[in-house]
């Protein structure tokens, strides 16, 4: 062997929790607040690889963290290999949930040990993984909540000129179709019939609302539509994908690459989006990016926009990355945008770097 592998020494995992510029208002939840979990994977060698979670409730941290800390002890001593830590991670907890919290924490510590390897290689994560860094189409996802339709336009055009994006997501699932209908006119009519507009209804409704609002919004040109219903409602699904002239987008609620074989072969939905924390981050990702490709599927990303950037350029089927700056606050550099992509830096693993005076400012006690 000529280069070696570094050993784990110790997991470091502090909770934070930072404001959100625009606040999240979808029909799941209201946030004002956006949780992270900062994971420091500390080596014999000196080499540190860092990833975050973003778990969405704050209070989850609590049982988040010491399951972390749990597995970093488990792990301490081995060689950083992040396929045989996830699947130590998920066997130590699967008698208490396959999914969930276990999968959650099992996707931090794989994203870690990911960047780390990729360091200790002194190699960008998605040259490790078989790409280049480089540009992703990127959409901004970071506003268009559910809000009144004389306030969408103003704030569509802000989220294009952010990064010059080709692309923006609007959400759904107000009070009556006619409010949601004239929220896409006004955004529509601010960004113009060029750029791509995705709608997501954050399982707002039930089957039968489904299909009389996703018919009355399936001429509208929208780029994808977006958990209308329960996001493990499959067969409620295949019935829409089956009706619907617009790609319906599921994914972000898989957990793990299974859940996501399980839609594709009940033809629940045309495109797929997978997000980190919940696919089993890096590993359960280019796992699923597998499938996607086996069935000639579109792939895009949720959420954790700088792990997103580097295994786009290493997917086959890579369709849109989600952007949006949630995890800014505590980045020394967050990723460059340019004309509408995120540009995957020429650095050693993801290239992230904690703002500690930020971090010190935003910890939870
Ligand atoms: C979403 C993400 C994070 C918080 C609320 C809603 C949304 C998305 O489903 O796809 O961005
Ligand atoms: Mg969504």
């Amino acid at each position: 062997m000529t280069t070696p592998i570094p050993t784990l020494r110790a997991l470091r995992v502090r909770p934070v929790l930072v404001p959100l510029n625009r606040p999240v208002v979808a029909r799941i939840a209201t946030m004002t607040d956006w949780p992270l979990i900062l994971i420091d994977m500390e080596t014999e060698e000196g080499v540190t690889g860092l990833a975050y979670l973003e778990p969405y409730v704050a209070k989850s941290m609590r049982y988040l963290v010491p399951a972390l800390e749990d597995m970093g002890e488990m792990l301490r001593g081995r060689p950083i290999a992040p396929l045989e830590f996830y699947q130590a991670a998920r066997k130590s907890l699967h008698f208490v949930g396959y999914e969930g919290l276990a999968m959650i924490a099992a996707s931090g510590l794989d994203m870690a040990a990911w960047d780390t390897l990729a360091r200790a290689a002194d190699l960008p994560l998605c040259t490790l993984l078989g790409g280049t860094p480089g540009p992703v189409r990127a959409y901004n996802s970071n506003g268009l909540w559910l809000k009144p339709a004389d306030e969408v336009g103003a704030e569509a055009e802000e989220l294009l000129a952010e990064g010059g994006f080709s692309g923006v997501k609007m959400r759904m699932g107000r009070a009556t179709i006619a409010e949601d209908i004239a929220a896409h006119d006004a955004i529509r009519q601010a960004i113009g019939p060029e750029r791509a507009l995705m709608v997501d209804f954050n399982q707002a409704l039930d089957l039968g609302e489904a299909l009389r609002r996703c018919h009355a919004i399936d001429g509208l040109g929208f780029e994808w539509i977006e958990e209308p219903v329960l996001y493990d409602d499959f067969s409620g699904y295949a019935k829409l994908a089956a009706e619907l002239k617009t790609p319906l987008q599921i994914g972000e609620n898989f957990y793990g690459p299974r859940d996501m074989w399980k839609a594709l072969t009940a033809n629940a939905c045309d495109l797929v989006m997978p997000d980190f924390m919940r696919i089993g981050g890096v590993t359960g990702w280019i796992q699923s990016a597998g499938l996607a490709t086996a069935a000639n599927v579109p792939i895009s990303t949720h959420l954790y926009p700088e792990v997103g950037a580097h295994v786009m350029r290493a997917s086959e089927t890579a369709h849109w990355l989600e952007w949006q700056d949630w995890a800014d606050e505590i980045l020394v550099r967050p990723y460059e945008l340019r004309d509408g992509d995120i540009i995957v830096p020429d650095a050693p693993g993801l290239g992230l770097a904690w703002d500690e005076d930020a971090v010190a400012r935003h910890l939870v006690e």
